[in-house]
Order: structure tokens, then C-alpha cells, then sequence
């Protein structure tokens, strides 16, 4: 298993991934253009990318070489840079560009710095991160074994406050965020999915980010989320937050969070909810 950082570089790069998911979310409110048009596609013609995706991450490349420039790198618009120092950071930066492009105001960075190969589903854990909403001015972040704090929005006070999960206990009472794929295919499949789900269950949101829904499930906003196709970046910081929240984080078939299905909520239906998806999708 790697090294855990000791407690001082814990909070240095905590703080690291708050600065650096602030900076770049500001830029991309503060410097969207008027016209803000689709630089390219990636896995389907729904799948976009804007300029302010690719400016955003050289921003928070920059910004986390300078200050540690052994660690690794690997984000969602570039290639991958190695690094020696045992730390690889996982940058999003901008989870829900759907949103984003329409001016749907839900959508993040998300900022982490995890060990272990990033590269190898289940052979990575964060240990520190931040998700920053420019939207609403709010970063949720966290240590390992730190616990999950707010800063910023309406009301927090400066000090910030710690967010803890939802007590709902049965599935029919928890209000469930889900998110989809770009590819017809495979959102036909999760379609059939939440649809089967959806009479077990308070209700369904699927708002357009992971790292958001992620933070709602932290902060009792969400009472659970699953979703299967999930990136590392997308994944990491939420995966973070939410467990130092109090929220089981896994997959399914008692596998860790991953591409094949993350499954987040409270420890009063988490079980539940599991079990439900373990019955609607086979094992592979
Ligand atoms: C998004 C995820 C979201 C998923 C969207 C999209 P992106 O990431 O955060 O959970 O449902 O389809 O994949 O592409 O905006 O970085």
C-alpha cells in the first residue's frame, strides 16, 4: 500500500487543492467569452470540450508544478506528466461542461491529489482535495482522516463549517443523484437502470456533475448517488469529501469506487441501494 502523507503535508495539500480549484474557477466565470463555442468532441458529439476546459487545467497545472513539482499530473484535457514523489494529482477542470456551455449553473473544478497508479482501477486513494462551485462561491475539501468542510456561499460563516451526511435510513426516503454517459448505448443501459430504480427511491436528480453530487451526498443535499462511468477526475476529490463526510464510498461486489459503478450514501442505505443495483445490473 503507499506511503499516506504525514499530517503537515496533509494540510498543505488540502490547501494546495482549495487555491488551486478556486483560481481556476473564478478564471472561468470571471474570463468566459460571450461567444463560448465547443473546441471539440471527444467520445461522441456530446462529449465537448471549450477553450475554457483546456485554459483551465494549463491554470491548474501551473499552479501545482510551481508549488510541487515532483508530483504528478493527469487531467481530463491533457497528457499525463510523471512525476517522483509519490503524489498524483487528478484534475477536473470543469466537471459538468454540459452545464457549463449552456450556462447551467452547476458545475465545478475538482482538484485532487491521490497515491497509488491513478492509472489502475482500485490501485489509488485520495488523500486530499477540494471541489470548488464558482456558481455559488462554495469549495467543499478535505484530508484524509481530516474530516469534510464548507467554505464560501450564502451563509457559511468564515471559520467555514463541517458537513456531515444525511440520517435517512430506508432507500424510499433518500432523495438519489444519478448521472449518465455520452455514449447512446451505454445511456440506454443506464436509462433502463434509474428507471427501475426510480419507485424504490425518494426521487432522482441527475444535476451534470459527479464532483457536485458527490459533495451533495457530503453535505446532506443528496441522500445517495450512483453513477457508472465515472473518470478518476471526476471521481476523486467527491470520492474524498463524501467519505470524510461519514458516507460509504464503493462500487459494487464489494469492489471500491471506480468506472464500473460508484455508489455513494449514507451508512442508513447505502446497503439498500447496493443491493437494489446489484440486482438491476450482472456482474461482468
Ligand atoms: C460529467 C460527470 C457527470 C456525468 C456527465 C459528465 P464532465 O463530467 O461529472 O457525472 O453524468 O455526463 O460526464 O464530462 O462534465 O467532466
Amino acid at each position: 500500500m503507499p506511503m499516506t502523507p504525514g499530517t503537515e503535508e496533509l494540510g498543505e495539500l488540502e490547501q494546495l487543492a482549495i487555491e488551486a480549484a478556486t483560481e481556476a474557477g473564478r478564471f472561468i466565470v470571471d474570463e468566459r467569452p460571450a461567444q463560448l463555442g465547443v473546441a471539440e468532441t471527444k467520445s461522441s458529439a456530446t462529449d465537448v470540450v471549450t477553450v475554457m476546459d483546456q485554459q483551465a487545467e494549463q491554470m491548474l497545472r501551473r499552479r501545482i508544478t510551481a508549488a510541487r513539482p515532483r508530483d504528478a499530473i493527469v487531467g481530463e484535457e491533457a497528457a499525463a506528466t510523471d512525476g517522483s514523489s509519490g503524489i498524483t494529482w487528478l484534475v477536473d477542470p470543469i466537471d459538468g461542461t454540459v452545464n457549463y456551455l449552456y450556462g447551467i449553473p452547476a458545475y465545478c473544478v475538482s482538484v485532487a491529489a491521490v497515491t497509488g497508479d491513478a492509472s489502475v482501477p482500485g490501485g489509488w486513494r485520495p488523500v486530499a482535495g477540494a471541489v470548488f462551485n464558482p456558481s455559488t462561491g462554495e469549495v467543499f475539501h478535505a484530508r484524509l482522516g481530516g474530516g469534510a468542510c464548507l467554505h464560501g456561499g450564502r451563509g457559511t460563516p468564515p471559520e467555514g463549517l463541517p458537513v456531515a451526511v444525511s440520517g435517512v435510513t430506508t432507500l424510499g426516503q433518500a432523495l438519489t443523484g444519478t448521472g449518465f454517459g455520452y455514449l447512446p448505448e451505454v445511456r440506454a443501459r443506464q436509462g433502463a437502470v434509474a428507471a427501475a430504480l426510480l419507485p424504490h427511491v425518494r426521487d432522482l436528480r441527475r444535476a451534470g456533475s459527479a464532483a457536485l453530487d458527490l459533495c451533495a451526498v457530503a453535505s446532506g443535499h443528496l441522500d445517495a448517488y450512483f453513477e457508472s462511468g465515472l473518470n478518476p477526475w471526476d471521481l476523486a476529490a467527491g470520492w474524498l469529501v463524501a467519505a470524510e463526510a461519514g458516507a460509504l464510498v464503493t462500487g459494487l461486489r464489494s469492489a471500491g469506487p471506480a468506472a464500473e459503478m460508484t455508489v455513494a450514501a449514507g451508512p442508513g442505505v447505502h446497503g439498500e441501494l447496493v443491493q437494489r443495483l446489484e440486482g438491476l445490473i450482472p456482474a461482468p
